[in-house]
């Protein structure tokens, strides 16, 4: 089992990370793990936060000479900005007689709370008495331990020829007109990072800039959808056997975690609900000269996914953002601990971050597939799994006996009999 948990606060000296269970002998490349978390700080509608930071890993364990050794890793990522909060986010007792931890406490103060945000709950829940206590650790800084987190899955799947790339496909009610289905995982990732909103679509990135502008003066906020692309996923990772090991499940919980996702999607998910299965279900062909598996389709609306588990063709998930409930402009609220009528909090923020959370949200998936990968096959060190998986995929393969792949006669199903339509 493969499991990464995440320590820090948005403002406190550092995020870091324990994860679990990666086999040894993962080469890593450090810059490229480097490269996510630049990714992540990057994309128009960003908070001033982000000129600060310069997100970085600094590996504490678990790797020697660059490759894993199969003990847990830990990491660390600085927050530079915590010297701007040392009073604040000081974890011996600060002295308030003196004059500048006073002036800083008193400048952070949180008096009200922010709808939408985890402050109301969290401040019930844990009977806390500084509402800051709930939004350093709710906050989506914690999500560059993620994307680091998620790299490192990353580094697993590369070295077995899986690929993932992340990009926004709507922010506000601007949506992309480029239909990812018509372009590869490497031109989409391209494409996305020539424009500042990780968008392939160059013409609706300049109206998701202009509606983030407008937004950005109004005080207010955006949210936005991204989606996720693997390829060369094994079949038949996850199971339909419980519903605990259905692939598409735990893509969901893992999706929905990350802070302000709303909804996800797998492949037409949300269409197909409206459609006859005719047209929502993807036919099976025979195989192809270049098949990687034992049949062909013509379409991917289930995105990859059937029955809880891959089926060989590319992954397609998409994640639903809300809009950032920290606004200038703030929405009527509760003042703590009084509970009288106020204007919410306004900290800094960022106006949209649905470009970062195209980074995140991969990471997440890959966290996943790594885990469904190392669940299905040996998992010790990556030549174990490196020949579990050939000897699997060649076993697949061998399932296309001579004979069997030409087209066969559908047989009638007695429940596809037309006579009987209306027995239920
Ligand atoms: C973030 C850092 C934070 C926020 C944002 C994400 O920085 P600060 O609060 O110091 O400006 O910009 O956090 C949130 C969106 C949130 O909901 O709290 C980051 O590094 O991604």
């Amino acid at each position: 089992m493969l499991r990464f948990l995440t320590s820090g606060e948005s403002h406190g000296p550092a995020l870091i990370a324990l994860i679990e269970g990666l086999p040894r002998g993962v080469p890593l490349n450090i810059e490229r793990i480097n490269e996510e978390l630049r990714r992540r700080q990057l994309g128009y509608g960003r908070g001033s936060r982000q000129k600060i930071e310069s997100d970085r890993i600094e590996v504490l364990a678990g790797v020697r000479h660059g490759i894993t050794t199969g003990a847990p890793i830990t990491f660390l990522i600085r927050n530079r900005d915590f010297e701007n909060w040392k009073y604040v986010m000081s974890s011996d007792e600060v002295d308030v007689s003196s004059p500048d931890v006073s002036e800083q406490l008193a400048k952070k103060a949180i008096e009200n709370f922010r709808p939408g945000h985890a402050d109301l709950a969290g401040t019930l829940k844990f009977d806390q008495s500084d509402i800051r206590d709930v939004l350093e650790r709710a906050s989506a800084r914690e999500t560059a331990a993620r994307v680091a987190a998620g790299a490192l899955c990353q580094e697993l799947l590369a070295a077995v020829g899986v690929r993932a790339v992340g990009h926004v496909i709507q922010v506000g009610s601007v949506k992309s007109s480029a239909v990812s289905d018509n372009f590869s995982l490497a031109e989409i990732e391209e494409r996305a990072l020539q424009s500042e909103l990780f968008c392939i679509d160059g013409e609706a990135t300049e109206g998701m800039k202009a509606l983030i502008k407008k937004c950005w003066q109004d005080g207010d906020s955006l949210g936005g959808v991204v989606e996720v692309l693997v390829e060369d996923l094994p079949v038949g990772l996850g199971s339909y056997t419980q519903w605990d090991r259905k692939l598409d499940g735990r893509l969901a919980q893992a999706v929905m975690s990350i802070q302000a996702f709303k909804a996800v999607e797998v492949g037409d998910g949300v269409r197909g609900a409206g459609l006859p299965g005719s047209s929502v279900h993807d036919a099976l062909y025979p195989a192809q000269a270049g098949s990687a598996w034992p049949f062909s389709r013509r379409s991917n609306r289930a995105g990859g996914l059937e029955g809880g588990m891959t089926n060989g063709e590319r992954l397609v998930v998409r994640g639903y953002m809300k809009p950032l409930p920290t606004m200038r402009a703030g929405l009527d609220s509760l003042s703590f601990p009084d509970f009288e009528a106020a204007r919410a909090h306004y900290e800094r923020s960022d106006v949209c971050a649905i470009a970062a959370a195209s980074v995140v949200m991969k990471a997440m998936v890959c966290f996943v597939l790594a885990d469904a990968l190392l669940d299905k096959f040996a998992s010790d060190t990556l030549a174990d799994l490196q020949a579990s998986l050939d000897q699997y995929v060649e076993r697949v393969r061998k399932k296309a006996a001579p004979g069997l792949t030409a087209p066969r006669a559908g047989k009638v199903q007695k429940d596809e009999d037309p006579d009987s339509i209306g027995e239920f």
